[in-house]
Parts: structure tokens; C-alpha cells; sequence
């Protein structure tokens, strides 16, 4: 089989931002672009010559071509195999299991994760290391040095290979063994949770509702939730993969996966309800009529973990990302845990977790997960959740109820701004540093600021610095402004700020969220003047 060596230049912008490398799919489609990024991973992390990789995908528009360009490109590099998922397809939690599981030496997902896909939408390449979690950030450095430097790439001539049949197959001298992407994830389910205790509660007539929103979870959901655990056939919705997730967002919040919230909003409501997002690693809880905001999410599941098989001896610690709300230290202080904040990304658990010192963490964006892999993971929490339910035989309404009372309610709203041009973003987060000296002591719509920073994080296991991860405003009594720009945005800057205040006044816990923060929300404007700088006077996204 022919090896080309093809010359190439640089490619302006390929640079991983929060998860992987994410760019319009007619950019990655264009000549070199997608081939320049696989061999600068390649060059960033010292080859693949004799080394072992998982690749998959949630399925999108241009994976299946994707996937055969990376086999060629590894075959030509000298990799030893490629673990794939059939038809190109692996949840991110199950392509960091895999990782893991075969002690492979790291793999591409192919994903924009919860970003729309198709021709005219977004793609992503992630890739991830050994222990399963995304490339941290001094990896990422290399791959992106590569990307700045490349002059050549190499790739095999070769006819597509067959990535339906199930078994192993070679490209060259490369073994490829095409798996089926559900049943080690499935295995790894089975072994986490009370798998007999969630079946004897669906028995008992509970229902539930996934919303699999045409992504990658549908042949999770299926498999795991009817198949295994003998959920109604039916409670899976939207449970087939589309290349354009049937035209949405595969994005799990009460906007996006409306038909969820519908169902969950009618007369008859499952007691459960559930979505994930494009790679499977998200995930949106809901009760009858009741939105469970992921921040209140994970401090809920690291409260009753031990509930389930996995964590019956408690938790080493727990971690958030910065943003995310303080429910979870509630949480970590009342069971003497150790709480970590770490800056937005999965990237930044991945010392923690590796390291033994914590077995929960999540994310305001509605990522959750555990020392099981090191992903985020949507179907994990779902199960977590109906384990919990099973165990205590309460509804998520009483569990809920319950936790504010135990550990008061943390309110919290993520106002997002879409499109922004990017030198107005600039501006504005240049202003906000210049004015965090002269916050603590004023009074702005009637709450006095505490203190003012932004924030930079170093790791405790290996000591390295993540700087500006976002501009935080603390007032007293418990509110808090977070402003950050998102590094998943393909089209100008996404401006997310996240608002937060806290109560321990049970006749206030029933409150309208928005109602609630209305003082935080008006500050946050005047503190950033988002109306006057951006032109907007409402966010496009209020999650
Ligand atoms: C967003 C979320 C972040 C999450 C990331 C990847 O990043 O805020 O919490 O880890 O998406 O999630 P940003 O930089 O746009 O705020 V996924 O499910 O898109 O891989
Ligand atoms: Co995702």
C-alpha cells in the first residue's frame, strides 16, 4: 500500500479551545484542513508509530469521512491498531471507557458535542490521552505548536474501509477492529448501579422519559434503559442518530429539548425524565412539571451517591468548575469533604480524578460524572439518578424539596449572548479588569460587592497555571456574577455570564429563579454594560 507524503502550510486558528478543536464542518471539509489537525495531534504527542487508538463519534455530518482520512493518516504514521466504533460511532464517555478498558494509548471523538451538525453547521476532533480524558492543556499546547509548524502530512491510498461489519480488519499493515460502541458502556453500567433494584422500580409502574434528541445516547438508551433495566419500549424518544440531529441543537436544557419538557410539563408525566446531548457526555434531569438545574444536579448525586454500589463507601472529594454553582460545597462542607474549583472543561478534573481525589464532579453546562471514566458523563447520571430514586423511593420532586431544605438553594441562571462581535467581547473583559480593584465596598443595584478577581487556577497534582478563566464579582450574603467567553462558539464571541445568589429561607425556595436574581441580573449589566456595549438588551439564552 502507497504512503503519500502530501506538503502542506499552516492553517491559520487551529487552536483547541474548551473541548477539542470545533470549527463550521465546510471549514474542516476544506482541502488539507481536517488532514493538517490529525497530523499535528500525530506530531504533537510524539507519533503513533506501534501505538494503539480508539476513534468515534456522535455521528454527525462528515464523520464517516472524517473516520476513513484518520485510519489512513494512522496507517501511514505506523499505528499498530485502531479500536473503532461500528459505523463510526462512540459516546464520548464510551470512547474515554474504551480507552481505559483496552489500555489503549488515547483516541479521537469525532464531535461539536451539543453545537448543531451538519454541512452548514459545526464538526469537532478531540483528542484524548491514556487515562481516557481529554488532552490537558499542556498537550493541547504541543498539538497546537504542531498545527503552526507543519509542513507535510502522511496518508495511505486506500478504498474506504467497512466500519458496518462487526470483527477485525487491516489497512496495510494497521489491524482495525470494529466493536460494537454499546455493550462494554453497558457493561460498565451494569457494574456501577443497583441494576436489579432501578428494574424492580420500572416494574413497579415508574416511568421514564429519555430524550436522546437524534444523537449518539439513542443506542445507549435503548440498550441500557429498555433493553437491560426493562423500561416501557417507547420511553427512548428520538432515539435514532441523525447526521443533522434531525435539525436541532442536541443540547440538553429546557429550550433545546422542548419535547422533553412538554412531555414532562403534561397532565400525565413519567415520574423521570432525561436527555443528553450530540456525544452523550451532558445530561438534563427532570421531574413531573420540575427542571432540576445541573448545578443543583451534582451536589444532589454526590449527597446519595453512596446509594449505589459504585460509591457505597462515600466519596473522596468532589469538584466544580468555577461557574458552577456553590450547591456541591454545600454539599463537600457538611460531609467534610474536600470541594475543588477548577476552570471551565473536562480537561481540568482529570488530575483530580487520576490522582484519587475526587469521585464526583460536574459542570453548570450540565455535565456530571465520576472516577469511572474521564469524560462527563450523561447516561451516568441519568442511572445515578433512578439508582437514588430506586433506593429512597422518592420522587424527584420530594428529593429536591428535601436537599434545599438540608442545604439551602443556591439560585442560578446562565445568561448567554450570542454572536458577539469579538473586539466589542474584548473591550468589555478589558474594561471588567481594569475595574476590579475599585468593586469591593460599592454598592451596585442595591447589593454591596465583597470582592472581585478573575480567576486563575493552579493545579494541586502537578502544579501547572490556567490563567483568565473568567471574571468573578462576589457581593455579600452569597451573590455572585461570573462573566466568561466561550471556547466552544464557532461564529464570533459567546458571552456567558452566570449569576448566582443564595438562600436558606425555605418560604423563598419555591421562587422564580430569574425573579430571584433580578438584583444580580441588573448588576451584572451595570458592572459590564452589556446592554450599552453590545446593543443586546436580552440574552439569547437564559439556560
Ligand atoms: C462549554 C461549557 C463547558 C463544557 C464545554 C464542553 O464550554 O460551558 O462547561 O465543558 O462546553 O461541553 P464553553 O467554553 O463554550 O463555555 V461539550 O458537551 O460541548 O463537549
Ligand atoms: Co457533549
Amino acid at each position: 500500500m502507497e504512503i503519500l507524503t502530501i506538503p502542506t502550510k499552516p492553517i491559520e486558528g487551529q487552536k483547541p479551545g474548551t473541548s477539542g478543536l470545533r470549527k463550521k464542518t465546510r471549514t474542516f471539509m476544506e482541502t488539507h484542513y481536517l488532514e493538517n489537525f490529525i497530523q499535528s495531534i500525530w506530531n504533537g504527542i510524539g507519533g503513533v508509530d506501534g501505538k494503539t487508538l480508539v476513534l468515534g463519534g456522535d455521528g454527525r455530518y462528515f464523520s464517516d469521512r472524517a473516520a476513513q482520512v484518520i485510519l489512513r493518516m494512522a496507517a501511514a504514521s505506523g499505528a499498530a491498531k485502531v479500536i473503532v466504533g461500528q459505523g463510526a460511532l462512540l459516546s464520548t464517555p464510551a470512547a474515554s471507557n474504551l480507552i481505559r478498558k483496552r489500555g489503549t494509548d488515547g483516541g479521537i471523538i469525532l464531535s461539536a458535542s451539543h453545537n448543531p451538525g451538519g454541512p452548514d453547521e459545526d464538526f469537532g476532533v478531540k483528542f484524548n490521552t491514556p487515562n481516557g480524558g481529554p488532552a490537558a492543556e499542556t498537550v493541547v499546547g504541543r498539538i497546537f505548536a504542531a498545527t503552526k509548524e507543519i509542513s507535510e502530512y502522511r496518508i495511505v491510498e486506500a478504498q474506504d474501509v467497512d466500519l458496518e461489519t462487526l470483527g477485525e480488519t487491516t489497512l496495510g499493515e494497521m489491524k482495525i477492529e470494529v466493536i460494537d460502541p454499546v455493550r462494554d458502556y453497558a457493561d460498565l453500567m451494569e457494574q456501577i448501579f443497583d441494576f436489579p433494584a432501578i428494574r424492580r422500580l420500572l416494574d413497579g409502574g415508574f416511568r421514564i422519559a429519555f430524550d436522546a434528541m437524534h444523537a449518539v445516547t439513542g443506542p445507549y438508551a435503548r440498550e441500557i434503559l429498555e433493553n437491560r433495566l426493562g423500561a416501557k419500549s417507547g420511553s427512548v424518544i428520538n432515539a435514532r442518530p441523525k447526521p443533522d440531529f434531525g435539525g436541532g441543537h442536541p443540547d440538553p436544557n429546557p429550550i433545546w429539548a422542548e419535547e422533553l419538557v412538554s412531555l414532562m410539563s403534561a397532565e400525565d408525566a413519567p415520574d423521570f425524565g432525561a436527555a443528553s446531548d450530540g456525544d452523550g457526555d451532558r445530561n438534563m434531569i427532570m421531574g413531573p412539571g420540575r427542571y432540576v438545574t445541573p448545578s443543583d444536579s451534582v451536589a444532589v448525586l454526590a449527597a446519595h451517591a453512596h446509594r449505589a454500589p459504585a460509591y457505597e463507601n462515600g466519596l473522596k472529594g468532589v469538584a466544580r468548575s468555577m461557574p458552577t454553582s456553590r450547591a456541591l460545597d454545600a454539599v463537600a462542607r457538611k460531609k467534610g469533604l474536600d470541594c475543588f474549583e477548577t476552570p471551565t472543561g473536562w480537561k481540568f478534573f482529570g488530575n483530580l480524578l487520576d490522582d484519587g481525589r475526587i469521585t464526583i464532579c460536574g459542570e453548570e453546562s450540565a455535565g456530571t460524572g465520576s472516577d469511572h471514566v474521564r469524560e462527563k458523563d450523561g447516561l451516568w447520571a441519568v442511572l445515578l439518578w433512578l439508582n437514588i430514586l430506586a433506593a429512597t423511593d422518592k420522587s424527584v420532586d420530594v428529593l429536591m424539596n428535601e436537599h434545599w431544605a438540608d442545604y439551602g438553594r443556591n439560585f442560578y441562571t446562565r445568561h448567554d449572548y450570542e454572536g458577539v462581535e469579538t473586539g466589542i467581547a474584548d473591550a468589555m473583559f478589558d474594561d471588567l479588569r481594569a475595574k476590579l480593584a475599585d468593586l469591593p465596598g460599592t454598592e451596585i443595584a442595591g447589593r454591596r460587592v465583597e470582592a472581585a478577581d478573575e480567576f486563575a487556577y493552579t493545579d494541586p497534582v502537578d502544579g501547572s497555571v490556567a490563567e483568565h478563566q473568567g471574571i468573578r464579582i462576589l457581593f455579600e450574603g452569597g451573590g455572585r456574577i461570573v462573566y466568561r467567553l466561550s471556547g466552544t462558539g464557532t461564529q464570533g464571541a459567546t458571552l456567558r455570564v452566570y449569576l448566582e445568589d443564595e438562600t436558606e429561607d425555605s418560604a423563598r425556595f419555591g421562587q422564580d429563579t430569574q425573579d430571584a436574581l433580578a438584583d444580580i441580573i441588573a448588576a451584572a449589566d451595570e458592572i459590564a454594560g452589556i446592554t450599552e456595549k453590545t446593543g443586546r438588551d436580552e440574552p439569547d439564552v437564559r439556560a
